[in-house]
């Protein structure tokens, strides 16, 4: 028999994403059943080339699932993902409610796939989509040459806000063409108003040195986010790791500028064997061809995208990279997808 899966927020931005995402891959799945707020229940939206209708989240709706993906805010999860694994589901969630929880695995396939099976509470988390943009290619050269410290900033999308964010980008965009503005002190920030919708300065014309919410010393919740999931993720307790993320004018697909120091002496040549060679990374680094990853061109794509791979100059051990990742595909949908798909073989081998 194939395994029951419930999309719960199936009518949400990531969510939308996810029924793409089950139309494409293999299908592993047998009845897919799409979960959302009371508000959506009987809406119809399309999976696998197949009208299905939506049902509203309740312990009933959990009945038979064997894998429930959650693509739900933080306190949705927190309650209905424990609900789901108490009904014998194994809940893959998408939120930030259990990723440090001890007793929950932080899964990204590539790189800690086996990671999955220990999961005493029934529930496997998925990382932030800042994470996930650049942890796929940290992985396999940690793999190769030994991660010792990561000092990252991120070029973060509007969609990563989810759909307020990209309206709000997207009305500031309209107000802003055709104009002068950005030649100013302020001038920008005068013509969108109180428009700046989740973002806390104008994202047009702009970059905001902010995401998430105001942590200890000065640290954005993003930030700290990104220190402790890839610690987790790569199994690195103590790895050194310092994140300043930015939000920029790009609706969806985050970078990532990456400053990755080795235990040991790194060369271009080897790196770019590795990224080559490694499941789910792309390496697109000619520059001398105008040849490297931009988020207009990596969105809508599954891989992680690398390029500008360069040896620190003063340090033989670090290698400076900038790297892609479509925030609402690998950095969520398609991730989360991938570990259902783990839980899916486990479930049905012989
Ligand atoms: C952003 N990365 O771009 C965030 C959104 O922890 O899942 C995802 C928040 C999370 O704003």
């Amino acid at each position: 028999r194939k395994p029951t899966l419930a999309v719960v927020g199936a009518t949400g931005a990531v969510g939308t994403v996810m029924l793409e995402i089950l139309s494409q891959r293999e299908d592993v799945w047998g009845e897919i059943r799409l979960v959302a707020s009371p508000r959506s229940a009987g809406r119809k939206l399309t999976v696998r080339g197949e009208e299905v209708e939506v049902v509203a989240l309740s312990e009933e709706a959990f009945e038979g699932v064997d894998v429930a993906m959650f693509d739900v805010p933080d306190e949705v999860s927190a309650r209905w993902a424990p609900i789901a694994a108490a009904k014998g589901a194994v809940a893959v969630d998408n939120s930030g409610a259990f990723r440090m929880d001890p007793d929950v695995p932080l899964v990204v396939p590539e790189v800690n796939a086996h990671a999955a099976r220990m999961r005493p509470r029934g529930i496997i988390s998925n990382p932030n989509c800042t994470t996930l943009s650049m942890i796929v290619a940290m992985g396999a050269l940690h793999a190769e040459f030994g991660l010792s410290e990561l000092i990252v900033s991120s070029y973060q999308a509007a969609s990563g806000a989810g759909k307020d964010g990209v309206d709000t980008l997207r009305a500031q965009l309209a107000a802003v063409v055709g104009t002068e503005l950005g030649t100013q002190p302020g001038d920008v920030r005068r013509a969108v108003g109180d428009t700046t919708g989740p973002f806390p300065a104008p994202l047009a014309l702009n970059v905001v040195p902010w995401a998430g919410s105001l942590k200890e010393d000065g640290w954005s919740s993003e930030e700290l986010k990104v220190r402790n999931e890839s610690r987790k993720i790569l199994g690195l307790p103590d790895l050194r790791v310092t994140a300043t993320c930015v939000r920029v004018p790009v609706i969806t697909t985050h970078s990532l500028t990456v400053h990755a120091r080795f235990e040991n002496e790194v060369t271009v040549d080897q790196a770019h064997e590795i990224l080559a060679n490694a499941p789910g990374v792309v390496l697109f680094d000619n520059p001398a061809e105008g040849e490297f990853p931009t988020p207009a061109d990596v969105v809508g794509t599954d891989p992680t995208w690398v390029g500008r791979v360069r040896r620190s100059l003063d340090d033989p051990n670090a290698l400076e990279l900038f790297v892609c990742g479509d925030n609402l595909r690998k950095g969520a949908a398609l991730n989360t997808a991938q570990i259902a798909e783990v839980v899916a073989a486990e479930l049905t081998a012989p």
